[in-house]
């Protein structure tokens, strides 16, 4: 992973630099390169251009990119030349015409690597492979002044970038985005506008998350139907939700990312996650089929029957399909949260376990994978799937995308396999940013500790992870941006030595002062650092009501609420600061961004109790992936909706719930209400009991119980509001709520469930 590059004799002599780049007239670099040192003067790019580039195919291919966005972005007149036609006629150079050259001469071990020097007469970019080359466009585009990203910004007539040498190079070959096109449908235009801007921070990997639950987005011509009916669903309101990709938009966004050094590696489903499929090709599953395409999420019972012979024929003609329309030599094929219960109620799966001689279901999935795998490898591809393809016996060579946690890492690498690291601590974009904050995606390194060399050089790079149950292109930026380049920097610059804050300052200053401000420029609406879009903040107003503070984190963005319960339209009334809600208020806030809704609808009602607003104290303090809207949302007053992303619950999962509450002096109470979520498909699920210790002083403590019965094969998405009566008198109030084990036919069982809870009520 650290070798070094091979430089040419003579070339950029001690130009390594390295380190953090200090002095704020360095230019801000998104990646931050290997080295650079920037030196005296500025070159000039002035009409006209003359791009001098060597004849490989895709230096020349580079060429014309980078001509065509100096014709469209500055207006000036460029000639792409060969360095042959500049030797023989030289004296139409010279004289006002801003030269760049493109070079693929060197001998560099490293095929993306590049050199880039700009002296006040010409720019030049070098590399060993063609590919190196493009990396180098981007670097110069950073290096022009902000305006250039701004398409409606002036035009000046002359744009100066400063005097540099740069030597770059990536630590890691696969530098991805997972983009979940089935949860929400996005259309081509904004899938190619992402690849851009992967492109444009050095990102090398579209991984392109194309089959679901709730929507099969890819053509395919033996099999009409899963588009027909699997690339639609209703919506609870009744709406028709969908879309899909014809094989000749796929076609379209492989070739525009190829041009921008983007690799699409397609993700299709299976055996888990594909009741689109399963609805539309009933035969197979197993038996039961689903009804219609889920408008729900999380994970779902339904698979594809192990069992049946046609399944592997189905699979076998789509990866065919698959396989024709994407040259990458990698093909996801999903793999994770397979919950294996279809497969042990049918006789036919059970039939194969045995003549197989397999000892269990779940080395039935590392059946099904080599079935998979044999398909594959026909067509030339290899396997890549999630971290459960471990469980059952992953393909040789299979490559593992992590996503559970580090240690997967080990586990994977320290088993043979490649590993692509997608971690949900570090890189799923998807959570908030008040959960996953810039600062941590930063601090991510895809190499575990302690790894041997030989382990170490199967970890491939990493990817960060927009699933998008939760998004939709009106929040799409808000949750990439800036996060994608914190991803981008940590996989493609190297290890920053030393002291891990200072390196995030650096980051963190290159990005205020350089790349926010293009992004913007550039029509890019990022997201907050480390809060919520929206913040949610309660406290109690002059009459001692309860007042709830609704700001969002993003300029721009425009809340508007109403009280009743119903969404609210474009023109309802916009929430400030200073608005009040009072207790019985069914209020709906919801973000709009350039008049378009968010999908981060956020409902709640107000309750005044005898606990609200009270100091509470957790122990321990919830899981830093659900901490909810502050440390006293346990009695803050809001009581939230079913949905556990809405910002208002805190979640437990390695811990149980424990609470106390100081009512301020000694109250008589009457009862005392824990409010919880139940959503079984998302490992969700309420307590069995939960115990209320209350005490006048903090020393005598008296208990109280009630116990909760949970329906089995209760699936439903829902609040549970467990009360347990006390009448006593009490100033302190205990309340502990362990979690509950997941039943055995859930994929999660063995482990305890998600524990939720929004509120402490006290009567
Ligand atoms: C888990 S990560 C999933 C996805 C969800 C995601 C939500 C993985 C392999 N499976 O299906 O979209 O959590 O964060």
């Amino acid at each position: 992973m650290h070798r070094p590059i091979r430089f040419a004799r003579g070339l950029l002599v001690g130009l390594l630099a390295l380190g953090p780049l200090a002095s704020a007239a360095q230019p801000h670099l998104v990646p931050r390169p290997l080295a650079m040192e920037v030196g005296e003067g500025t070159f000039t790019l002035s009409d006209p251009v003359r791009i001098v580039a060597s004849p490989e195919a895709r230096v020349q291919e580079v060429a014309g990119l980078l001509a065509d966005r100096i014709r469209e972005r500055m207006g000036f007149r460029v000639l792409v030349a060969s360095p042959e036609e500049v030797f023989f006629n030289d004296h139409w150079g010279r004289s006002g015409t801003s030269e760049i050259w493109l070079r693929s001469d060197l001998e560099w071990y490293n095929p993306e690597a590049y050199a880039l020097s700009v002296t006040p007469s010409r720019v030049t970019i070098m590399d060993a492979s063609g590919e190196g080359v493009w990396w180098g466009v981007q670097t110069l585009w950073q290096l022009l002044p902000p305006e250039v990203d701004d398409a409606r910004g002036p035009r000046p007539e002359a744009w100066t970038i400063p005097v540099v040498d740069i030597v770059d190079e990536p630590r890691f070959g696969w530098r991805g985005s997972l983009m979940d096109v089935s949860r929400h449908f996005f259309p081509v235009e904004e899938v190619e506008r992402y690849i851009d801007l992967l492109a444009r921070y050095k990102m090398n990997v579209l991984h392109w998350h194309l089959t679901e639950d709730q929507g099969w987005r890819l053509a395919i011509e033996a099999y009409p139907r899963l588009t027909e009916v699997g690339a639609w669903r209703t919506e609870p309101d009744g709406s028709r939700y969908g879309g899909f990709y014809t094989q000749d938009e796929v076609r379209h966004i492989v070739e525009y990312a190829r041009q921008r050094g983007v690799r699409v590696v397609p993700e299709i489903e299976m055996p888990g996650h594909a009741s689109a499929a399963l609805v539309a090709y009933p035969e197979l599953a197993c038996a039961d089929p689903p009804e219609a395409v889920p408008n729900a999420w999380g994970v779902f019972r339904d698979i594809y029957c192990v069992g049946k012979p046609e399944v592997f024929a189905f699979l076998d003609t789509v990866l065919t399909e698959v396989a024709g329309l994407f040259p990458d030599p990698y093909v996801h094929i999903g793999g994770d949260e397979v919950p294996k219960e279809r497969w042990r109620d049918c006789a036919s799966c059970q039939a194969l376990k045995e003549r197989e001689g397999l000892p269990d279901d779940e080395a039935l999935q590392g059946y099904f994978l080599r079935r998979v795998n044999e398909t594959l490898v026909r067509h030339g591809k290899t396997m890549v799937g999630w971290d459960e393809i471990l469980e059952g016996g992953a393909p040789e060579g299979a490559v593992v995308q992590v996503w559970r946690d580090m240690e997967s890492v080990r586990e994977a690498v320290e088993s043979g396999h490649p590993v692509v690291a997608s971690p949900t601590s570090h890189a799923y974009f998807d959570y908030s940013p008040a959960a996953l904050p810039l600062a941590q995606v930063y601090s991510f390194d895809p190499v575990p500790d302690g790894l041997s060399p030989e382990a170490e050089a199967l970890v491939l790079g990493g990817e960060g992870n927009l699933w998008s149950e939760y998004i939709t292109p009106a929040n799409f930026d808000l949750m990439a941006f800036p996060r994608v380049l914190a991803l981008a920097e940590v996989l493609w610059s190297p290890e920053a030595s030393g002291d891990s804050a200072r390196a995030f300052a650096d980051f963190e200053r290159r990005l205020d002062e350089g790349e926010l401000p293009r992004l913007r420029a550039r029509g890019v609406t990022p997201g907050p650092k480390d809060s919520d879009v929206l913040r949610l903040s309660v406290g109690t107003d002059a009459s001692g009501a309860p007042r709830v503070r609704v700001e969002s984190a993003v300029e721009g963005i425009v809340v508007r609420a109403s009280r009743d319960g119903s969404a609210p339209a474009p023109d309802a009334p916009a929430v400030s600061s200073m608005t009040t809600f009072s207790p019985g208020d069914r209020v709906v806030i919801r973000p709009f961004l350039n008049g378009e809704a968010l999908p981060m609808t956020r409902s709640f009602t107000v309750e005044d109790h005898l606990a609200r607003t009270g100091p509470v104290t957790l122990m321990p303090p919830p899981d830093v992936r659900y901490p909810g809207p502050s440390a006293g949302a346990l009695t803050d007053g809001l009581l939230g909706s079913a949905g556990h992303r809405d910002g208002l619950s805190q979640g437990w999962w390695d811990h149980d719930l424990d609470a106390t509450v100081d009512l301020g002096s000694v109250q008589p109470v009457r009862s005392v209400t824990l409010h919880t979520l139940q959503n079984v498909r998302s490992w969700i699920l309420p307590p069995e009991a939960v115990t209320v210790y209350v005490s006048a002083d903090g020393e005598t403590w008296h208990t109280h119980q009630a116990r909760h019965t949970m329906a089995s094969g209760d699936e439903s998405v829902r609040r549970v509001v467990i009360e347990v009566p006390v009448d006593g008198q009490a100033r302190y109030v205990r309340v502990t709520a362990p979690r509950r084990a997941l039943p055995d036919d859930h994929p999660g069982a063995g482990h305890a469930g998600w524990l939720f809870a929004d509120e402490i009520v006290v009567r």
